[in-house]
């Protein structure tokens, strides 16, 4: 049967879904269905392997929210549904109920630096001359490492961490805290600090913001990989003193989740 295919003009989808295991249901399987499931699990995530997509990665949640957690990633809309389904359907009917989803996409944000900013930059900072062979190596420089960042945001390969982290969020819209009434350039300030912010803590957190504005109840899901649980409540809490997150940003429910395959999983939740 031939579907529609249904693309971003750039990126791809995401879905983070959460389950929670009916021990009630599971306690009547046998053994074999258990591994059963197991092995069909396994095979999923082996067809969607890609670094970046097709991808499935599966978790364990920590926290009581839920038990099995999954991460999807695809380019094409109907493959993400289809993998969700075909995910749904290596379980026998009634043993796992979702408890929390989110549906999202890689986006660029607004605010990425511009060839303008670039040249600005190496004019004003590095003290380069225009047209000059200094400048234009520079300024080759820098478009290459934009192109590079650009790919990793649209086309993400995130690191295999112990932990994954998710939240969904908002910018608030409030009387006299209205991000989206703020003017661009203002906006570009304030994520600069954010930025900053953030980078303090490269090494310890791999972050992925995808955008869900008109897809999901949130703005942006939030994908922490982290190695310690520390290092998610340190830069939270550092990002709640920052100005976008203190005055302007609204969150959702947290979960933290550790990294396992199919085959940890099933031990660590005694399934
Ligand atoms: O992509 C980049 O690295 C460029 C700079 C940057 C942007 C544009 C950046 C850097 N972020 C950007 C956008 Mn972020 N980010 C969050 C959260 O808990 C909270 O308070 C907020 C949740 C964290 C923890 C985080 C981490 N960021 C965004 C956006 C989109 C806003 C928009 O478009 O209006 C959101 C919602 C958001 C939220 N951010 C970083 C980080 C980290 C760790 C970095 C540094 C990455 C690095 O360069 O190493």
């Amino acid at each position: 049967m031939s579907f529609p295919v249904i693309k971003l003009d750039r990126g791809i989808h995401v879905m983070h879904l959460f389950y929670r295991i009916d021990r009630v249901r599971w306690s009547q399987l046998s053994a074999e269905k258990s591994t059963d499931t197991r092995t069909r699990l396994e095979a999923l995530c082996a067809a969607n392997s890609a670094a970046s997509h097709p991808r499935l990665t599966t978790f364990a949640n920590v926290g009581g929210k839920a038990d099995l957690v999954f991460m999807l990633f695809a380019a094409d809309l109907v493959q993400l549904g289809r993998m969700h389904r075909d995910l749904e359907n290596c379980f026998p009917p009634g043993t796992i109920e979702k408890v929390y989803s989110f549906l999202s996409v890689t986006e660029l944000p607004d605010y990425v630096s511009t060839d303008e900013d670039h040249q600005q930059m190496l004019a004003r900072t590095e003290k380069l001359e225009p047209g000059s062979e200094a400048f234009t190596k520079r300024l080759a420089e820098l478009r290459a490492k934009q192109a590079e960042y650009e790919q990793y945001r649209l086309y993400p390969e995130l690191p295999d961490w112990e932990l994954m982290a998710f939240y969904p969020m908002n910018k608030r819209r409030a009387g006299a805290d209205n991000w989206y009434s703020l003017d661009f350039a203002t906006r570009k300030k304030l994520m600069g600090g954010h930025a900053r912010v953030g980078r303090k803590f490269t090494g310890r957190i791999s972050q992925l913001i995808t955008g869900s504005t008109g897809i999901d109840d949130w703005e942006w899901g939030v994908t922490l990989m982290a190695h310690q649980a520390d290092a998610l409540k340190e830069i939270v809490y550092e990002m709640r003193f920052d100005e976008v997150s203190a005055r302007y940003g609204e969150f959702g429910p947290f979960y933290v989740n550790l990294r396992l395959t199919p085959a940890q999983l099933w031990d660590h939740l005694r399934l």
